[in-house]
C-alpha cells in the first residue's frame, strides 16, 4: 500500500496496483487562444501554466505502471450528441461547432479538440471522448475502470470546478476513492478552484482527498 501523510483532510492510503490516473480535458480548446475556453471570455494562461506539472504527474504514474485515462470534451460533427441547451446557452464569441482558428469548436477530430502536444496519450492509454462535463455520462468509462479492476482514482486536468469536479463526484457516487492533485488542476477562476478544493475535502473527505504532484510522485516511488 502507498500512503500520502500530507493529503487533506487526512492521510490517503491506496494500492497503486488498483489505482488509475484520469487526466481531464487537457485539450487545445481549453488551453490555447481561439478555443472554447477563450470563446467564453476566459484568460487561458493559468491553464497553460499547469501543463509541465501535469506532465510530471503523468511521468510518475507511467513509471509506476499505473493505468492512465485521458478525457476530451467534444461532440460529433453533426452535433447529434450536443443538447441545444448546451450549445445555445449564453453569448459566447463562438459556439460549439462554429469554425475557429483551431477548426470547429469542441468537435471530435478537429485540432482544437486534441490534447496539448506535451501531454499526448501514449499508445495503450485509454482516451474517452465525452459529450458532457462529467466523464461517466454517455461514455464507456465505468466499463473501462471495471475492466482494470481499479478502486482508486487520481484526478488532474481542467477545469477544476467544471469537468474535474463533476467527474470526481460521479466517481465518488460509484464507489471510488478519489484524490484531486491540486497543482495539476486549474480553473479560469482562482476562487472557484480554491472553493472546489475546500468542498472536496470538507465533511471528512465528502468527495475525496487532495494532495500535490510531488506528494503523489513520492508515494509512487518516483
Ligand atoms: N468552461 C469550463 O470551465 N469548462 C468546460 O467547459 N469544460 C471543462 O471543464 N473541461
Amino acid at each position: 500500500m502507498a500512503r500520502i501523510d500530507g493529503a487533506l483532510p487526512f492521510a490517503f492510503t491506496f494500492d497503486p496496483a488498483r489505482t488509475a490516473l484520469i487526466v481531464i480535458d487537457m485539450q487545445r480548446d481549453f488551453i490555447e487562444d481561439g478555443g472554447f475556453g477563450a470563446s467564453l471570455g476566459n484568460d487561458v494562461r493559468p491553464l497553460q501554466a499547469i501543463v509541465p506539472t501535469v506532465a510530471r504527474l503523468l511521468d510518475g504514474a507511467r513509471s509506476a505502471g499505473m493505468p492512465v485515462i485521458h478525457t476530451r470534451e467534444c461532440h460529433l460533427p453533426d452535433l447529434s450528441d450536443c443538447p441545444p441547451a448546451k450549445r445555445l446557452r449564453g453569448k459566447p464569441s463562438a459556439r460549439i461547432g462554429d469554425a475557429g482558428p483551431m477548426g470547429r469548436i469542441l468537435i471530435a477530430g478537429e485540432p482544437g479538440a486534441e490534447i496539448v502536444p506535451d501531454l499526448l496519450p501514449l499508445g495503450g492509454e485509454t482516451v474517452i471522448d465525452k459529450p458532457g462535463k462529467g466523464a461517466f455520462h454517455a461514455t464507456p468509462l465505468m466499463e473501462v475502470l471495471s475492466g482494470l479492476g481499479v478502486t482508486t482514482l487520481l484526478f488532474a486536468g481542467v477545469t477544476t470546478e467544471v469537468c474535474v469536479q463533476t467527474t470526481m463526484r460521479e466517481a465518488n457516487d460509484r464507489g471510488f476513492d478519489c484524490l484531486l492533485v491540486e497543482d495539476a488542476t486549474e480553473s479560469y477562476f482562482p476562487e472557484f478552484k480554491a472553493a472546489t478544493l475546500a468542498m472536496v475535502r470538507a465533511q471528512g473527505a465528502i468527495v475525496g482527498w487532495t494532495a500535490t504532484t510531488d506528494e503523489v510522485r513520492r508515494a509512487l516511488g518516483a
